[in-house]
C-alpha cells in the first residue's frame, strides 16, 4: 500500500482514527465471531483503558441478549471520543443523556420497552466515575431503588478526564489532579479515601454488584454475560486506567489495572441481592508503592518525607484484604 498522509485529532496524542487507514492497516481487529458494538474510528487516546473496557464489556453484553441491546451514555470521555459529530464509532442503538442523568434515561428507555411488550431488548446505561459517584448518583440510587431493569457499568478512571482532570468522588487519596495540586502539607487529594461506590450499590440489595478490571478481560466479560443473564438494577464498576490523567506510559494501562489489584487497592468481587458471593484471592500480593510508582500522579508521595501518606494508602489496601477476604490461604 502506498504510505497516507495521517492527520491527528487530538493535541498531544497519538491518536489518529482507523478509518483513515487501508483496512489491512487497521490495529482493531474484526472477527465475523464478534459485535465490534465500539468499532475503529472513535479518537480515546493511545492506550486508553475505557475504550478497551467498554468494547469488551459491550460485545459481551451483545453475545448475551443476541444483539438485542439499547444503550445510554452519560457525557464524559466515552461519549466524547466515540461520537464526534456527525460521526459514530457504536454498531449499536445508543443515546447520549445528560452528564448526571444516564440512569434515568436508561430507566424510561427499559419502562417503554416494556409497555411495548419488547422484553427480549435489554438495556445498558455506562459512564465515568464523575458522571456515576458525583452527578448522576441521585439518579442511579433511585434506579436501584425501584430495582429498574438496566444494567449500569461506570469506568472508573478516578477523576474527570474528559474535562482535563479534576478530581471527582471515586479520585483516590494523595492523587495529584489539576484541582488537587501536589503542594502543601498533604501535597494531592487530601479528601475522603476515594468513594467506592459499589458497596453503596450493594446497600440497596440489588441483585447484581460486582467489580472488573481491564487486566482480566475473561473475568469482565463473565460478569456482564451473569449481569445480562439477570433482571433487575445490576451494577458493575470496572477499573480503567487513564494514561492522561494518571501519568501512565501509554503500554503500562494493563499493568496498572494488574498491580491494582495484586496491591489490594481494587479487590475483584461480586455480590448479589447485597451479599459478597465471590472474591478473587490475590496470588501475588505487593506494597502499594509498586503501584504508585509508575503513575506521575503519585509522583510526589515517592519523594522523602511522603511516608506517612503512603501509609495510608497501604492501609486502605491492607483493610480491602481483611474486608473482602482477598489473602490466599497459606500465603
Ligand atoms: C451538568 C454538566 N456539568 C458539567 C459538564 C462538563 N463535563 C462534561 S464531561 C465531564 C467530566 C466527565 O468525567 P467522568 O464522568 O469521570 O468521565 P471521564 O471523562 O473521566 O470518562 C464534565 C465535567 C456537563 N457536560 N454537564
Ligand atoms: S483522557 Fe483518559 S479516559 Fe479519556 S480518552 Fe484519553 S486515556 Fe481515555
Amino acid at each position: 500500500m502506498s504510505n497516507q498522509q495521517i492527520k491527528f485529532y487530538q493535541t498531544g496524542t497519538l491518536t489518529v482514527g482507523n478509518r483513515l487507514l487501508d483496512k489491512a492497516q487497521r490495529s482493531v481487529q474484526a472477527t465475523p465471531d464478534r459485535s465490534n458494538s465500539l468499532d475503529s474510528g472513535h479518537r480515546a487516546c493511545q492506550g486508553c483503558g475505557e475504550a478497551l473496557g467498554a468494547r469488551f464489556a459491550i460485545d459481551a453484553a451483545m453475545r448475551a441478549t443476541g444483539n438485542k441491546l439499547i444503550a445510554a451514555n452519560a457525557t464524559g470521555c466515552l461519549e466524547v471520543f466515540t461520537t464526534p459529530y456527525p460521526e459514530s464509532a457504536w454498531r449499536i442503538p445508543w443515546i447520549h443523556s445528560l452528564f448526571g442523568n444516564a440512569p434515568a434515561v436508561a430507566t424510561g428507555v427499559a419502562a417503554a420497552l416494556k409497555a411495548k411488550g419488547k422484553t427480549d431488548v435489554r438495556v445498558i446505561a455506562q459512564g465515568g466515575d464523575g458522571g456515576t459517584t458525583d452527578i448522576g448518583f441521585g439518579c442511579l440510587s433511585g434506579m436501584f431503588d425501584r430495582n429498574d431493569d438496566v444494567l449500569y457499568i461506570c469506568y472508573d478512571n478516578q477523576a474527570y478526564m474528559n474535562t482535563g482532570v479534576q478530581r471527582s468522588s471515586a479520585t483516590p487519596p494523595g492523587a495529584r489532579t489539576a484541582t488537587t495540586m501536589p503542594v502543601g502539607p498533604e501535597p494531592g487529594n487530601d479528601m475522603g479515601t476515594g468513594k467506592f461506590l459499589p458497596v453503596i450499590a450493594m446497600a440497596h440489595g440489588i441483585p447484581y454488584v460486582a467489580t472488573a478490571s481491564v487486566h482480566d478481560l475473561h473475568d469482565l466479560e463473565h460478569k456482564v454475560t451473569k449481569a445480562m443473564g439477570m433482571r433487575g438494577s445490576r451494577y458493575i464498576q470496572i477499573l480503567v486506567p487513564c494514561p492522561l490523567g494518571w501519568g501512565l506510559a501509554t503500554h503500562e494501562t494493563i499493568k496498572a489495572a494488574r498491580l491494582a489489584v495484586e496491591c489490594g487497592l481494587w479487590p475483584l468481587f461480586e455480590a448479589e441481592n447485597g451479599q459478597i458471593t465471590n472474591a478473587r484471592k490475590i496470588r501475588r500480593g505487593i506494597p502499594v508503592t509498586e503501584y504508585l510508582k509508575i503513575q506521575k500522579r503519585f509522583a510526589h508521595l515517592m519523594k522523602k518525607g511522603a511516608e506517612e501518606r503512603v501509609g495510608m494508602i497501604q492501609a486502605i489496601a491492607d483493610e480491602n484484604i481483611r474486608k473482602f477476604g482477598l489473602t490466599v490461604h497459606g500465603a
